[in-house]
C-alpha cells in the first residue's frame, strides 16, 4: 500500500460532505499542504487542515459570487467600506453556514480529533476596535444570508487590536501577530493590485480638446494588494468577498542601491511602503499629527474605488450608471475621503464634467454616523491633508465652493450658518471636516439607534438636518443571531429549536417571538435555567484557568464587557462593587444572595484615565475576593484580552448585562443586544439601542435607572455640582472615601486620586448624579432574582422579544431605504 493520505481514491475530496469524505479531505490535507500524518501533525497542522477542507467547500458559492458581481449588467451592489471588520474566528462560523458540523465532528472523532477543540484553537484576526468593527462583520454574515451581492473593503492590517494582559492590575498591551501562523481563509489576489498615490504636487494642462485639466504628479506610489476572505451566508448557497488590501512597495528592491553597497537603502523603500498597512490604530485617542492614519485611509479607499471602476469597466457600462452599480455605504467618516477620490477618479481620470461627477458621486454614496462624542468627530488639518493629498484638497475647497454657494442662494446673510455647514474649520488650524464631506457627498445619513438619529439631527447636526431634511434617517443596529446565538450558545439554541424549530436562525425577527408561549412553562424554565448555569459554569472554567478565579457557577452573573471608556462608567459599576462590599462589611450576617461581578475590555493605550480605572477594578477585586467577611458572595472578576471569541464564552453565560453609559453618549450599543438574546436581563440607562431594546422587551422586563438625555441637558444647563451628590448621599460618599483613602491600594492615597478628583470635581459623565439611582435598581435587580420563576420569565421573553435586533433587519432597512436593493434570498 503506497504512504499517503489514505488508499482510498476520492475525486471529491473538495467537495464531499459525508462524515468520510470529510475525512478524507482532512487527512489530504494534513498531508499535502502541510507536509504532515496524523502522527506527526501539530494542533496548528489539524487546524489548517479542517479550515482548508471547510473553505474548499466554500469556493462554489464564492466564485457563483463573483461571477454574479462581474457579469450582471443589471446588478446593484453594495461596496460596504470600513476601516474596521472584527470578523472573529472563522472556522465556527462557516462550519456552522455550511451545516457540516455533525459529519466533520463524526470525521475528526474518528481521528482521534475533536472539533471543538480546533475550533476554540483559532487565533482571530483582531482587524478593528470594538462596535464599529463588528457591526461591519454583523452586516457582511446578514447580506450574505439574506443575498444582497456586496462586497467588503478594508485594510489588511499587519497588526491588529492589541492583545491586552495584565500585570499587577495594569494593562499592558501587547503586539498582535495575527498572520504569524498563516491566515488560511485568505486568498491573495495579486492580479488585482493598484498603484495608489501619495504626497507630491498637482499641474493644470489642456487636453486634447482644448479643455482645462488637472493633473496629480504624487510623490510615492504604493502598490495596494488584495487579500479576499470568502464570506458566506447561512445556508452555504450566498458567498460575497471582504476584500483587505495590503500595502507593498512598488519596487521592492532597489539594485541601484544594492550594487553600490547601500543594503539599507535598498529595502527602505520596502519598510516605508508596508508602514501604511501596518497596524490598526487603537480608537479614543485625539487625531493630531496622525499622518500615516489619513495615509491608510486614503490608501484602502482609492484602491477600493478603483476596484469598482475596474468592474464597471469590465461589465462594460458607461461611467456615468456607476450608481447602479455600486451603493457605497461609508462606515462613519473613515472612508470619507471616498467622496474627494471618487470625483478625482472621474474627473480628472476619465475627463467627466464636474456636475455629472458629482450627480453620479452623490447617488453612490451614504454615510453611517457612529458617535456623538465631538472628540471622535473627526479633522484633519489642511496643511497636513494638503500635503498627503494635495489633489484632494483642491477637490474639496471646490465641493466646499459650491456648497455654500448653494446655503448662501437658501439663506442670504447667515454668514454663521455658511461658517457652521463649511467642510472648513477656519479655527486655527484651519482643519477639514470630514463628517461635513461625507454630508455633503451622500444622498443619505444615518444614525445608528432612534436616539442616536435624533440627538444627530437636533444637535450634532442640526444645521445639515434642517437644510436637507429628507438625507437623514435611522437604522437601528443589529447583530447576527447566527455567531451571537447559535454558535456561541449552542445549548439554547438547540432548547429553542426543539420548541419553535430551526427557522429563527435566519428568521430571527419573525420566528423568535414563538418561544414567548413557553415563558411561563416550568419545564422549560428549568432547561433554560440548567442551560444558563451550564454556560456560567463553563465560563467559570476558563476565569479559574486564566486568572485563578473560582466563580460560583450558582451566582448571579452581572456582566460589563465593552471598550473601557469614562462615558460608558465602568466606574459606576465599580462604585456599586464598593457600595455593596460596604454593606457586608457592616453587617457581615445578614443574607446575600452570591453575585459575581465581571467586567472586561480593553482602553485605548494612551488614555490614562481608562487604564486606571481597569487598576481600581483589579485592585477592588482583590480585596473583595479575599475578605473573609465576604466568603465568596461578592466576586469580581476581570476577563483579560476580552475580543469576539471570549465575548462568545460570556454573551452565554450573563443573567445581567451591564449597559450604564450616559444617557445621550452611546450612539446605539451592540454588546446590550448581545447579551439580550442570550438570555441577560438589561440594567441599563436610557441610551442608544437600549431605549428600543426596553420598548421591545417591555418595562417590566428591563432594569431602567440613571437621567434621561434631556435631563442631563438639563442638569448640566443649571450648573451640575458632583460634591453635592457626594455630600448628600452617605453611600456614594463613603465608597469615594474607601478609595481616597487607600482602602484598595494599601494605603496609596495618590494611586486613585486622579479618578477621585475627577469625579468630584468635573465627572463630565455625571456618574455621582445617577449613583444614587443605579443602587436602587440594584436592590430592584437582586430581588427579582430571588424570586426563580419570575426572573427566569424575564430572561425568556428578553430572547423572545428581542427580534428586531437581528443585523438581517438592519440590512432590510439599508436595502429598503437607502441602498434600493431586493435582497435575492427574502
Ligand atoms: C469608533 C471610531 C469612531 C467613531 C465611532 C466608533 C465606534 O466604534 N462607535 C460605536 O459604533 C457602534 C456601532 O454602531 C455603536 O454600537 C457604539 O455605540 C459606538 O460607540
Amino acid at each position: 500500500m503506497p504512504k499517503g493520505p489514505g488508499n482510498k481514491s476520492c475525486h471529491n475530496v473538495r467537495t464531499d460532505c459525508t462524515a468520510p469524505g470529510l475525512r478524507q479531505a482532512v487527512l489530504d490535507n494534513l498531508y499535502y499542504v502541510s507536509g504532515n500524518t496524523p502522527v506527526t501533525a501539530s494542533a496548528q497542522d489539524w487546524y489548517d487542515a479542517v479550515a482548508y477542507c471547510v473553505r474548499d467547500r466554500m469556493l462554489k458559492a464564492w466564485n457563483e459570487g463573483i461571477e454574479r458581481i462581474t457579469k450582471a449588467l443589471d446588478l446593484r451592489a453594495v461596496a460596504y467600506l470600513s476601516a474596521e471588520f472584527l470578523i472573529g474566528p472563522q472556522l465556527g462560523s462557516n462550519v456552522l453556514a455550511l451545516g457540516i458540523a455533525e459529519p466533520l465532528r463524526e470525521a475528526l472523532a474518528t481521528l482521534g480529533q475533536d472539533l471543538d477543540a480546533i475550533v476554540d484553537g483559532e487565533h482571530e484576526p483582531g482587524l478593528g476596535n470594538g462596535g464599529l468593527g463588528r457591526l461591519a462583520a454583523c452586516y457582511m454574515d446578514s447580506m450574505a444570508t439574506l443575498g444582497v451581492p456586496a462586497i467588503g473593503y478594508g485594510i489588511h492590517y499587519e497588526f491588529g487590536m492589541f492583545t491586552q494582559t495584565i500585570r499587577d492590575g495594569w494593562q499592558v498591551e501587547m503586539a498582535d501577530k495575527w498572520l504569524r501562523q498563516g491566515f488560511p481563509w485568505e486568498i491573495v489576489q495579486h492580479e488585482f493590485a493598484v498603484e495608489v498615490g501619495l504626497g507630491g504636487s498637482t499641474e493644470t494642462f489642456l487636453d486634447a480638446g482644448g479643455r482645462l485639466r488637472v493633473r496629480w504628479n504624487p510623490e510615492k506610489r504604493i502598490l495596494a494588494v488584495p487579500h479576499d476572505i470568502p464570506v458566506i451566508g447561512y445556508g452555504g448557497t450566498f458567498c460575497n468577498v471582504l476584500r483587505l488590501w495590503s500595502a507593498e512597495a512598488v519596487d521592492a528592491f532597489d539594485f541601484g542601491s544594492f550594487s553600490s553597497g547601500d543594503y539599507g537603502k535598498a529595502v527602505e523603500e520596502k519598510i516605508l511602503s508596508e508602514t501604511i498597512s501596518k497596524v490598526l490604530y487603537p480608537n479614543d485617542e485625539p487625531y493630531q499629527g496622525k499622518v500615516l492614519r489619513l495615509g491608510q485611509q486614503y490608501f484602502f479607499v482609492s484602491a477600493s474605488l478603483r476596484d469598482m471602476l475596474r468592474v464597471q469597466q469590465m461589465l462594460g457600462k458607461p461611467l456615468d450608471t456607476f450608481h447602479t452599480t455600486f451603493a457605497i455605504q461609508l462606515n462613519d467618516t473613515h472612508p470619507a475621503v471616498a467622496v474627494a477620490e471618487l470625483m478625482r477618479l472621474l474627473v480628472d481620470g476619465h475627463g467627466m464634467e464636474w456636475e455629472r461627477a458629482w450627480a453620479v458621486t452623490t447617488k453612490c454614496f451614504s454615510y453611517t454616523n457612529h458617535t456623538l462624542l465631538p472628540e471622535a468627530l473627526e479633522k484633519w488639518p489642511v496643511e497636513l491633508f494638503g500635503g498627503l493629498l494635495p489633489r484632494h484638497l483642491e477637490i474639496i475647497y471646490e465641493i466646499n465652493r459650491r456648497f455654500l454657494e448653494e446655503v448662501r442662494a437658501a439663506y442670504p446673510g447667515d454668514e454663521g450658518l455658511a461658517a457652521r455647514l463649511s467642510l472648513i474649520d477656519e479655527a486655527s488650524p484651519r482643519s477639514v471636516r470630514m463628517a461635513h464631506l461625507a454630508v455633503v457627498g451622500s444622498h443619505a445619513v444615518n444614525g445608528v439607534a432612534a436616539l442616536h438619529t435624533e440627538l444627530l439631527k437636533t444637535h450634532v447636526m442640526q444645521d445639515f438636518a434642517a437644510l436637507t431634511p429628507q438625507k437623514f434617517c435611522n437604522v437601528t443596529n443589529g447583530v447576527t443571531p447566527r455567531r451571537f446565538l447559535a454558535l456561541c450558545n449552542p445549548r439554547l439554541a438547540a432548547c429553542i429549536t426543539s420548541r419553535i424549530g430551526p427557522a429563527w436562525i435566519n428568521r430571527f425577527e419573525e420566528e423568535i417571538g414563538k418561544l414567548e408561549a413557553f415563558a411561563d412553562d416550568p419545564g422549560f424554565q428549568a432547561q433554560w435555567r440548567g442551560i444558563k448555569r451550564e454556560n456560567k459554569a463553563a465560563l467559570s472554567a476558563l476565569a479559574e484557568k486564566h486568572l485563578g478565579v473560582a466563580l460560583n457557577p450558582d451566582a448571579v452573573f452581572d456582566v460589563q464587557v465593552k471598550r473601557v471608556h469614562e462615558y460608558k462608567r465602568q466606574h459606576l459599576n465599580i462604585l456599586r462593587v464598593i457600595a455593596l462590599y460596604s454593606a457586608i462589611k457592616r453587617d457581615p450576617g445578614a443574607e446575600f444572595s452570591p453575585l459575581a461581578v465581571l467586567f472586561g475590555g480593553k482602553a485605548a493605550p494612551g488614555y490614562f484615565m481608562a487604564k486606571r480605572v481597569i487598576k481600581l477594578i483589579h485592585n477592588v477585586a482583590q480585596v473583595i475576593n479575599g475578605d473573609p467577611d465576604v466568603g465568596g458572595r461578592l466576586t469580581v472578576a476581570y476577563i483579560p484580552n476580552f475580543n469576539v471569541r471570549v465575548g462568545q464564552v460570556v454573551y452565554p453565560a450573563a443573567d445581567i448585562s451591564q449597559q450604564i453609559s450616559l444617557a445621550g453618549k452611546e450612539a446605539s450599543g451592540t454588546g446590550n443586544m448581545k447579551f439580550g438574546i442570550n438570555g441577560a436581563v438589561t440594567m441599563g440607562t436610557l441610551d442608544g439601542a437600549n431605549v428600543e431594546m426596553r420598548q421591545c422587551v417591555g418595562e417590566e422586563n428591563f432594569f431602567l435607572f440613571g437621567l434621561t438625555a434631556p435631563e442631563v441637558v438639563e442638569v448640566k444647563r443649571n450648573g451640575y455640582d458632583p460634591r453635592a451628590y457626594a455630600a448628600t448621599d452617605p453611600v456614594l460618599g463613603q465608597a469615594l472615601d474607601m478609595i481616597a483613602s487607600g482602602a484598595f491600594s494599601a494605603g496609596d492615597r495618590e494611586i486613585f486620586r486622579p479618578i477621585v478628583d475627577n469625579l468630584l470635581y468635573q465627572d463630565e459623565y455625571m456618574v455621582l448624579a445617577d449613583f444614587a439611582s443605579y443602587m436602587h435598581c440594584q436592590a430592584l435587580v437582586m430581588e427579582a432574582c430571588r424570586d426563580t420563576a419570575r426572573f427566569t420569565r424575564m430572561s425568556i421573553l428578553n430572547v423572545a422579544r428581542l427580534g428586531k435586533f437581528s443585523s438581517d433587519r438592519s440590512i432590510r432597512d439599508y436595502c429598503r431605504d437607502i441602498w434600493n436593493i431586493t435582497p435575492e434570498l427574502g
